[in-house]
């Protein structure tokens, strides 16, 4: 984990968004520390990339609840169904309470690991509290036609308009993890007694785990600017997490990172971005700049596409790409290496998602302010095997 690898990344589409102000050089440069240069592996795979839905206004979460049945959320305010390859009108839920600006909105969505049993889904979404906006985790009891049986487990995370997380998901132990973002307040993020800029770890009924590292304590690593995505090495319990970096007014722009999240660990925020390290802080495995924003981030666990099993998939929203990494099967907390897949070039990208047929589906973001939107984004596309 000391061993940081410094990516300097092509310039994507430059000005979609406001913050992009810095130049960006040409070529593409992965080294380590040491000075090498590790060789980009090439993504020439059997596959086939092929438009799933569209017509969408800003996917943020992507689950499945059976082999035909998707769900996703729409940031400002539904959550829609695509039933064999056919999006439903409808949307299953519409939240009139949602506070969708800048960032914020309708985010994340879960499926519980009992679901097949109990028909639970987990929202997080930004609301307008009595004392400003804040973030919730809620519960649902899916009908298939309906949400019914709503359950508050997490109330009063810190939220604004910019950096409120929030991804939730799963993790194999079988609890929820949830990121939260600095709501503007960086020097809270070091303070473990507050939600600001964390990872959390709890139990599906909002109580606190035995096994936390701070005791009573939802926080399960700290530090954080505002992780948008995260997920676990297949078969292991390690942990990987993407995190927007600073964006000029909070520190020089760039900085993005992936981690290894370590319990009770500390990720430095404010204290230490891009190639900074400091001892009893964890220094991230890559680090982006210029920026590419990592939005969600998947493990490709079915190998149905086989060149492409366990490695990691960052969907990068200024960056209009989705970067593949390559993680050592033998130490799977080192990066091997990191590529923007050269064949997508759809615009910003928010969420990457694997699906029961072992195809991964990633989503558009072009219709959230900062992007160029084509006439039937924002859309969702999947990569087949052929
Ligand atoms: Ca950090």
């Amino acid at each position: 984990m000391n061993r940081i690898i410094f990516i300097t990344v092509l310039s994507l589409i430059a000005g979609s968004s406001s913050f992009c102000k810095k130049t960006t050089p040409p070529g593409t440069n992965v080294t380590t520390s040491g000075g090498q240069n590790v060789t980009a592996e090439r993504s020439n795979t059997p596959y086939s990339i092929e438009v799933f839905a569209e017509g969408l206004s800003v996917p943020w979460s992507i689950v499945f609840t059976d082999s035909a049945r998707m769900l996703l959320t729409e940031r400002t305010g539904s959550i829609r169904q695509i039933v064999n390859g056919t999006l439903l009108e409808k949307p299953l839920k519409v939240f009139e309470d949602v506070a969708a600006e800048g960032e914020a909105g309708l985010m994340g969505l879960a499926v519980d690991p009992e679901y097949v049993n109990n028909r639970y889904v987990y929202v997080s979404y930004a609301y307008e509290s009595a004392v400003g906006m804040k973030v919730k985790v809620v519960r649902f009891k899916d009908t298939g036609e309906m949400l019914s049986e709503e359950k508050v487990i997490l109330d009063d995370i810190p939220a604004e308009s910019y950096h409120a997380g929030c991804r939730i998901k799963f993790g194999p132990d079988g609890k929820l993890y949830i990121t939260t973002g600095d709501a503007g307040e960086r020097e809270l993020c070091q303070d473990k007694d507050n939600l600001y800029g964390k990872i959390l770890r709890i139990n599906s009924d909002g109580t606190v785990p035995g096994d936390n590292p701070f005791p009573g304590n939802p926080v399960w690593s700290y530090g954080h600017r505002n992780p948008q995505g995260i997920d676990w090495y297949p078969g292991t319990g390690i942990m990987y997490s993407t995190e927007h970096g600073p964006s000029g007014f909070d520190g020089p722009g760039g900085g993005d990172e992936v981690n290894v999240i370590v319990k009770g660990g500390n990720y430095g925020w404010p204290e230490v971005s891009h190639e900074e390290s400091r001892e009893g802080m964890v220094s991230p495995v890559l680090v982006y700049t210029p920026a590419v924003a990592p939005a969600d981030c998947m493990f490709y666990r079915s190998g149905v596409i086989e060149q492409f099993r366990n490695n990691l998939f960052i969907a990068c929203l200024r960056g209009n790409a989705v970067i593949r990494v390559v993680v050592d099967e033998n130490d799977p907390g080192k990066v091997v290496s990191a590529d923007k897949m050269s064949d997508i070039a759809y615009g910003r990208i928010r969420e990457i998602a694997e699906g029961p047929d072992g195809s991964i589906y990633f989503s558009t973001s072009n219709r959230d302010g900062r992007g160029r939107p084509a006439e039937k984004d924002d859309r969702i596309f999947r990569i087949k095997a052929k």
